[in-house]
């Protein structure tokens, strides 16, 4: 039985990938942060408590800013496969936390790879997937493909661009096996609610219900290349499996705008968007990436990947879980109950 280990099980690429892999028959075992409250929501329907017989995923403690404790449990798992999925993932948000992003995102690649270097050294083999992004092509104008140079337009981008270049370096210097991802954004009902995606589907849904009033948004005119993240997961996993490692992008190699994201949502629902979205400066960002469209033909003809789901099923999908969702809000708030906030929007 092959063994892997995820850093960011808990996000919503590290559930997709560990379904996936525990699917095909691995062992898996994912990183995740101590939390004061819950932060293993996406992981309910693959966790069992590890007293129960046949449990094939374990979960440890850990933090990519955390280097002994890393290699501790990669002793432990003694994994074939390992995929670097930890991130502070928002780019807004990397404009108020550079200096965490650049640990976190570049310094904690980089403490990765040292510990895969030297686990490597006694003998084990191992292969690695490093989680880089479509941000690193940042104002390269599109379609973007693997020799597109990067020009990185956030603290979050740069600090991709970093542990982009360590791995590459760590593949020719010590021979590693090094799998650099290049994904354009991927998107499903598990998304973050401050991405934007997921923030239009959740709130559209609830004006749809009466919930809610109105949605503020920054910039509109955005083009960004959303593809399903159950497709692009399967991609990180095929990257591991050819002959020699690489770097691959995958995106649909369709783009479409923010605005155009929300016709979709809204026409779904019956509504005019138009009537409830407003603009807050605060969702803009100090630097903007305008356009991305990426060229995942290299994919295509090495990993023999495509993208299976649309962009119109993708947001149809995303939108009827949060009906489902604001329907359920609804009815408790029909039967008289108070609800308990759990989440915040933000971002
Ligand atoms: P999420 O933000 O949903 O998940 C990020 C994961 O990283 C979470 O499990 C989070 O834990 C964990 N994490 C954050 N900081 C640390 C840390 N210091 N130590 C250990 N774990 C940490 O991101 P996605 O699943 O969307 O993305 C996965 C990876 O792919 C990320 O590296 C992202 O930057 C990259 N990427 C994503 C794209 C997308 O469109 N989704 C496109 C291109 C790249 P917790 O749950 O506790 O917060
Ligand atoms: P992105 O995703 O920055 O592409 O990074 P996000 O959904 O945050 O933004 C996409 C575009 O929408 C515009 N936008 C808004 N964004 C947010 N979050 N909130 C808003 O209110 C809003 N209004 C407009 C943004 O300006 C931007 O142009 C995602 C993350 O998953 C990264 O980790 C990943 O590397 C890239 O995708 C590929």
């Amino acid at each position: 039985m092959k063994k892997a280990l995820i850093t960011g099980i808990s996000g919503q690429d590290g559930s997709f990938l560990a379904e996936l892999l525990l699917a095909k028959g691995y062992q898996v075992h994912g990183v995740v942060r101590r939390a004061s409250t819950f932060n293993t929501e996406r992981l309910e329907g693959i966790y069992r408590d590890r007293h129960e017989a046949g449990v094939e995923l374990f979960l440890h403690y850990g933090d990519v800013a955390d280097g002994t404790g890393f290699r501790r449990i990669l002793e432990k798992a003694q994994p074939e496969e390992i995929y670097n999925l930890a991130a502070q993932s928002h780019v807004r948000v990397s404009f108020d936390q550079a200096e965490y992003t650049a640990d976190v995102v570049a310094t904690g690649t980089l403490r990765i790879l040292e510990a895969v270097r030297d686990y490597g050294a006694q003998g084990k083999s191992v292969r690695m997937y490093q989680a880089g992004s479509s941000e690193m092509f940042g104002a390269a104008s599109p379609p973007q493909n693997e020799s597109t140079p990067f020009y990185p337009r956030s603290p979050y981008a740069v600090s991709k661009c970093a542990a982009h270049w360590y791995a590459v370096n760590y593949r020719e210097a010590y021979g590693l096996f090094v799998a650099n991802g290049i994904l354009f954004n991927h998107e499903s009902p598990r998304r973050g609610e401050t991405f934007v995606t997921r923030k239009i589907t959740r709130a559209l849904a609830r004006i749809k219900m009466g919930l809610q009033k109105k949605l503020y948004l920054g910039n509109l005119d955005a083009r960004r290349d959303w593809g399903y993240a159950g497709d692009y997961v399967e991609a990180m996993w095929l990257m591991l499996q050819q002959p020699s490692p690489g770097d691959f992008v995958i995106a649909t190699g369709e783009s479409r705008s923010v605005r155009e994201f929300l016709d979709e949502a809204a026409a779904h629902l019956g509504l005019d968007w138009s009537a409830y979205v407003e603009t807050d400066p605060r969702y803009f960002r100090p630097t903007e990436v305008d356009a991305l469209r990426g060229d995942a033909s290299k994919a295509r003809a090495c990993l023999g990947w495509r993208p299976r789901v649309s962009f119109r099923e993708l947001v149809h999908m995303m939108i009827d879980h949060d009906l489902e969702i604001a329907r359920q809000e609804k009815m408790l708030v029909a039967a008289g109950h108070n609800l308990i906030r759990q989440g915040a929007s933000h971002r």
